[in-house]
């Protein structure tokens, strides 16, 4: 059967690691065209390479720091000429992540600074930038990553929750302001998934990072993946609002099941 995908055009931040990359190979594999932006160009590179390997359409890319509005208007404007006057299918709106684990009383601003302009203000500029290019009726969709923590607070999560919470509450305001445009708005909130996300969280502190996934079975990139094509690929009437998915081993953000190491 024909995809639905085939040939249509997907932009997608945070393409270099993690979630974003996996989803490049899995739109490619549908053989839809790729727009890839994010800060490490020479990773945007290896991604652009390996989608247009897995079958994509086209697959170009452009550097995008989303926490820059003058960053994410050069990269939007770039992308509307790559599509040259046609639509664009899909926004994924998937740039971001923690920084730090502090508690609020000894939290700094650096990293509470980093995780709103990403998670929170980056959102709402790409989402601005691209809104002219996503056709009315045409089964176009905007799916943004949020996360358990935009759900459920946990301790030192304070700034990462607030984020994660905006960005459930952008997604939920847009589908109003979108209403009767037949653009569809859908956030994924993932549990924990093994990326580079605990490397940044953690500012490269490979032992901490790696403890969070300890003696678990965490998600991977490519199982969210799967998730967002299957949320792009439903038919245009259908909108998925919200998925909530988390590892068999997370019960709840602070209720994670470990085997003892052998
Ligand atoms: P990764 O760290 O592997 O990927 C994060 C991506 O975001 C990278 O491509 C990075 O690119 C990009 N990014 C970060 N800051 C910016 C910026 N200022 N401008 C442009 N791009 C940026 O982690 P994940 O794949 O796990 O994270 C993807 C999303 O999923 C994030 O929003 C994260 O909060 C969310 N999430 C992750 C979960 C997890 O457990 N892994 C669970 C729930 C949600 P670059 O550094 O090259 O700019
Ligand atoms: C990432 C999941 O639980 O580490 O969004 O915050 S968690």
């Amino acid at each position: 059967m024909k995809s639905t995908l085939k040939n249509q055009w997907v932009l997608i931040t945070g393409a270099s690691s993690g979630f974003g990359a996996a989803a490049a190979k899995a739109f490619a594999a549908h053989g839809a065209k790729l727009l890839l932006g994010a800060r490490r160009v020479d990773r945007l590179e290896k991604v652009a390479a390996l989608a247009k390997k897995s079958g994509a359409a086209a697959a170009h890319f452009h550097e995008l720091d989303v926490a820059q509005t003058a960053s994410v208007e050069t990269f939007v404007a770039w992308a509307k000429q790559k599509l040259k006057s046609q639509p664009l299918h899909v926004l994924l709106n998937n740039a971001g992540g923690a920084h730090g684990i502090d508690p609020v009383a000894s939290g700094k601003d650096a990293d509470w600074e980093t995780t709103f302009q990403t998670n929170v203000l980056g959102l709402l500029r790409v989402t601005r930038a691209a809104l002219p290019l996503l056709p009315h009726d045409a089964g176009a969709s905007i799916i943004n990553i949020g996360s358990v923590a935009g759900r459920t607070a946990y301790a030192g999560g304070s700034a990462y929750c607030a984020a994660k919470s905006g960005e459930l509450a952008i997604t939920r305001a847009l589908r109003h302001e979108l209403f009767g445009t037949g653009i569809r708005v859908g956030t994924i909130d993932p549990g924990l998934a093994e990326t580079e996300f605990s490397h940044v969280r953690f500012k490269g502190d490979t032992k901490k990072a790696g403890e969070v996934y300890a003696g678990m079975n965490p998600l991977t990139a490519a199982d969210i993946a799967e998730i967002i094509v299957w949320v792009a690929s439903r038919p245009p009437h259908v909108n998925i609002d919200e998925i909530l998915v988390k590892p068999v081993d997370q019960a709840d953000v602070g209720k994670v099941f470990r085997r003892p190491e052998k």
